[in-house]
């Protein structure tokens, strides 16, 4: 309480007078330069206000640092301080001129070499700019002309007094926040996120902080370590089963996210109408292999979750996103991969591209193309969901782009309308809602009958233009729709309670894979999306036993069928182990008490996810190179769409509070 006494006393004194004046002007300089530079996609009221809000803790707390000086030497404390947060503010800005992006510690550190602004840098630079370095002026004008008062020294305890006020303003600020965005910190879906709730320099801050981490891990880790993995990773290889492998040599790749596609709309029918048609039609029609006990392995990062873990065969992190916490590391990807075999790579996705931070992780993965938002005419309201564009005009614009590639290309199309809140699809589905208490789970029986719409217009266009025959098709649900929130529906929906066990089991997505001149069928091995990429890769004849990943053949005859999800729990083809309890799969009831049913499957799973998060958090693959790989240099990567047809403006792809 002293602490603070005595800072009101400085106040009082006028001690601190001038401190507020430069932290003031620069408070307010900063908010002007976001309302003028920067498209952060303010929704709310609450939103704004923390705009505004958010410049004040970091100027309070750099700012802070002058007092422990007097006199002229404060004073020039100050103007260095100012100087180097403007040029921090004002680096964002021409580096957001250019990348609609803000910089990072690891743009940093490649900025010596090629980021793509090179030359083009002087072009985004305006002599109005001067203005953003206003109050600087305004604070050396005050001082030149005598209107500052002689600062007297202050006590080292009321310095600290201000400090600790800049950390409850910030403290208030991240709490604001978290109302309108929780955890924002521990899931930072997008870098634009966090500079609208905590500002450019607390970003920053965080940014360091993130990397610090990172790198304290990664700095620790020496080629040794990955002989651990390795050796644990070759032991539990498998054979490919030789009736398929290399069936497929050559082809085209495409994958589908299905957006939020859960298995258990599979054959369901509403008001006796069936939700997907066209999905139901491919196991029919025995078009497709077709997975019925294929586990998502996502965690907080969702989407991007799935992808990582289908391109690269390793675990997703237990906490954020991998794509935004490491995607500088070395990945040996199946892009790259691929790209040895002659292929061409391409990601589409009706949203824009520093969602998930996709550009940067897309260099990592060697995309030779990123098709995002910015190649699709985003102009039309009727088309445009939360994140992006809706599934139809995705497909079709996407179209023209995929039949320019070169063959032959592995391809990704991120789909988006069955993404919750599961909205705004009732005309373009013509799908009766479903009826079950629910409005969430009511209008998924909606989106999901559109993306199965779009779905079966997209493979109609892909055999009219004859890419159907040279192509492997995989679709995948990426990750659960209808979280715990709404077991209540859900019960009704599955005619049964729905307990942790049955929670467990409806983690389930659909998996498709249509191969040319491989029959259909259903396959009821028990697998996860970790396990695809080696099934690819088998198939196009692609040797893996080389590289490290965590997956099994789904084809193979001797798998062992061990499903770990990323929160812990683990599913296998006989018992499973969800929250610690360990279930007989047939009877849905808790082993005997005493039973080690569970040991085996549990205990694996654990390595297996451990030794993941080693390769991840150590950026081991740095230290190993497959035999005939040949690594990727992310530094030749960029998407930077030199036409793009829609602007990268969150204003219209509204990041709203969109997930459970
Ligand atoms: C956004 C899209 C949706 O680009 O991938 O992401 P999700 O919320 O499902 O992770
Ligand atoms: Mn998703």
């Amino acid at each position: 309480m002293n602490f603070l006494k005595r800072q009101f006393d400085d106040l009082r004194t006028g001690k601190l007078s001038f401190f507020f004046t430069v932290v003031v002007l620069f408070w307010i300089k900063t908010y002007a330069v976001y309302l003028a530079e920067f498209n952060l996609g303010i929704q709310n009221a609450l939103q704004h206000f923390l705009l505004f809000f958010n410049p004040l803790s970091s100027a309070i707390l750099f700012f802070a640092i002058a007092l422990f000086w007097k006199g002229r030497a404060r004073n020039i404390a100050f103007v260095m301080i100012n100087l180097l947060m403007s040029f921090v503010l004002y680096a964002n800005v021409v580096y957001y001129r250019f990348f609609n992006d803000f910089i990072t510690v690891p743009v940093l550190l490649q900025a010596k070499t090629n980021n793509g602004l090179g030359g083009s840098a002087l072009e985004l630079i305006n002599p109005l700019d001067i203005l953003y370095f206003l109050d600087l002026i305004v604070i050396i004008g005050l001082m030149i002309f005598k209107k500052v008062k002689p600062q007297e020294r202050l006590r080292f305890r009321s310095v600290m007094a201000v400090m600790t006020s800049a950390v409850l303003v910030f403290l208030l600020n991240l709490g604001l926040a978290e109302i309108d965005r929780p955890e924002l910190l521990t899931r930072s879906f997008d870098r634009n996120y966090l500079v609208k709730y905590l500002g450019t320099h607390n970003f920053t801050i965080y940014d360091v902080i993130q990397n610090s981490k990172t790198s304290a891990k990664r700095a620790m880790a020496d080629s040794n370590e990955v002989s651990e993995v390795e050796n644990y990773v070759k032991a539990n290889k498998v054979d490919p089963n030789p009736e398929y492998f290399g069936k497929a040599k050559g082809k085209n790749v495409i994958y589908v996210s299905m957006e939020s596609l859960q298995t258990f709309v599979i054959d369901k029918e509403i008001n006796g109408k069936e939700v997907t048609p066209f999905l139901n039609s491919l196991v029919e029609k025995e078009d497709a292999i077709y997975f019925d006990n294929f586990f998502h392995q996502t965690g907080q990062g969702k989407t991007s979750d799935a992808e990582f873990i289908m391109e690269n065969g390793l675990f997703p992190l237990p906490q954020g996103a991998v794509f935004m916490t490491h995607a500088n590391n070395t990945y040996q990807s199946a892009p790259a991969i691929l790209k040895g075999e002659g292929y061409t790579s391409a990601s589409f996705h009706g949203n824009y591209k520093t969602f998930w931070n996709r550009s940067e992780m897309y260099r990592s993965f060697g995309y030779d193309e990123f098709y995002d938002a910015t190649y699709y005419d985003m102009s039309n309201e009727d088309e445009q969901l939360a994140y992006g564009l809706k599934d139809k005009p995705f497909f079709e614009d996407s179209m023209p782009m995929l039949e320019k590639l070169p063959q032959p290309f592995y391809t990704k199309f991120l789909s988006l309308s069955n993404h919750f809140p599961f909205d705004k699809h009732a005309e373009d589905s013509g799908f009766p809602e479903g009826e079950f208490g629910d409005g969430v789970v009511n209008r998924y029986f909606q989106t999901a009958n559109y993306m199965d719409q779009a779905l079966e217009d997209f493979f109609n266009n892909l055999k009219e233009n004859g890419l159907y025959e040279d192509t492997v098709i995989v679709l995948y649900g990426d990750h659960y729709g209808i979280s715990e929130n709404h077991n209540n529906a859900m019960s009704k929906v599955m005619g049964k309670e729905i307990n942790d066990f049955e929670n467990a089991q409806l983690q389930r997505v659909p998996l498709y894979i249509i191969a040319p001149g491989v029959e259909g069928e259903v396959n009821h091995t028990f697998g996860g999306q970790v396990d695809v990429r080696t099934t690819l890769m088998h198939l196009l004849g692609v040797n893996t036993k080389d590289y490290l990943s965590f997956g099994q053949d789904l084809l193979a005859e001797d798998r062992k069928q061990i499903v770990p999800f990323r929160n812990g729990d683990v599913m296998s083809n006989e018992y499973s182990e969800i929250k610690g309890v360990c279930y007989d799969n047939e009877t849905g009831q808790p082993v005997e008490e005493g039973s080690n049913a569970c040991e085996e499957i549990s205990k694996e799973a654990t390595k297996r996810l451990e030794l993941s998060d080693k390769v991840v958090y150590e950026d081991l693959l740095r230290f190993y190179e497959p035999e005939g790989y040949k690594p990727i240099n992310r530094e030749d990567y960029q998407y930077i769409n030199p036409n793009p047809k829609s602007t990268d403006n969150p204003d219209e792809v509204t990041h709203e509070e969109n997930h459970e």
